[in-house]
């Protein structure tokens, strides 16, 4: 199925047309072709990626590129337009390499430059561990550890303020307590809806992550809740039932925002050691105001990631 919208109530809200900032420009002209490849970081047979460190004009960049999903819709102009060539055949077996139309053939590419290390090492394979986090090792290591490392929200500051990917926004509540903006994650390409994936950024600049949640968020929690799920509806005409409407802990960026995925979709960071579904996370809150305060929150840590030491270090692991 096509990833084209389904009726206009959800047009962009506040999102005006407007020139492309000096920063958009000069990503829009980089041409990836100067890539120079170093070493491949992680690369997947079974989901068609791979992720390479390099350097794109002497500066340090990742480019992930990745072969995207066939849909029906493609299909037809796919087998009709496909130049192929018989690889072998015996009895009523055959196999075929065909070579799609340049425009049917895309490889979705993501280009993250200048890259830091840290970037570099979020995409490195390593091996991982679960961690138990106390209230009070979110105080005395994990926080601390936040304040220092984290990814830069630049990102997210850029699309709050209409500095970047303003025309990608699909839904706008401007309100600075409960507002959020929803707009397609990087990770989604938009051709076809069976990999969905859009994320609502919220406006409150003030929670970083689930940690920082209370009952005092259930107004902006459930504003996400029931206007995100309605906006994809009616879009893109997904029901509730077949979206994984979600959070992260640890997230990578620490501003709170919402995954919404198309259930179809197996997404990196869904499994249950780091996800956390925002209608589970909602009723903790109804039932225990301050339950993501004081749990045990468990989340998974790869082998090289600085915040593992520091647990070390404290003598907690
Ligand atoms: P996360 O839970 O903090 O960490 O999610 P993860 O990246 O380990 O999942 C952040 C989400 O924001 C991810 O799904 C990213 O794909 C997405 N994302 C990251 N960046 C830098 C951008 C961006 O610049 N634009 C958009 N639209 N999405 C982004």
């Amino acid at each position: 199925m096509a990833a084209s919208p389904k009726g206009g109530s959800c047009s962009p809200h506040g999102a005006q047309k407007r020139p492309r900032s000096d920063e958009e420009e000069s990503a829009a002209e980089r041409s990836v072709s100067g890539f120079e490849v170093i070493r491949i970081l992680r690369e997947s047979a079974r989901e068609k990626n791979i992720f390479v460190q390099g350097k794109l004009d002497d500066q340090d960049a990742v480019i992930i590129l990745e072969k995207t999903p066939i849909t029906q819709d493609i299909l037809t102009r796919m087998l009709k337009n496909s130049t192929q060539k018989l690889e072998a055949s015996n009895d009523i077996y055959s196999t075929y390499q065909l070579e799609p139309p340049p425009d049917l053939n895309a490889i979705k590419s993501t280009l993250i430059c200048p890259a830091t290390e840290k970037h570099v090492l979020k995409y490195l394979r390593q091996e991982t561990f679960l961690l138990e986090e106390t209230e009070q090792d979110y105080q005395s290591i994990t926080l601390p550890y936040i304040k220092s490392q984290s990814f830069s929200v630049q990102w997210v500051y850029n699309i709050l303020e209409k500095k970047a990917e303003a025309e990608r926004i699909v839904f706008e509540d401007p309100d600075p307590q409960i507002g959020f903006i929803l707009l397609p994650d990087f990770k989604w390409d938009q051709q076809q809806l069976d990999n969905l994936y859009l994320i609502a950024i919220v406006h409150p600049r003030d929670i970083k992550s689930l940690r920082d949640l209370t009952a005092d968020h259930l107004p902006l929690l459930r504003n996400i809740q029931n206007k995100g799920l309605d906006i994809i509806r009616q879009r893109y005409g997904i029901p509730a039932s077949k979206l994984r409407v979600m959070l992260h802990y640890q997230p990578s960026y620490y501003h709170l925002h919402v995954h919404f995925i198309s259930l179809e979709y197996e997404a990196p960071g869904c499994g249950v050691e780091r996800a956390h579904l925002l209608s589970d996370v909602i009723q903790n809150l109804q039932d225990q105001p301050e339950y993501y305060r004081k749990h045990t929150l468990t989340f998974p840590i790869r082998a090289d990631d600085a915040l593992l030491k520091h647990f070390q270090e404290a003598g907690r692991v």
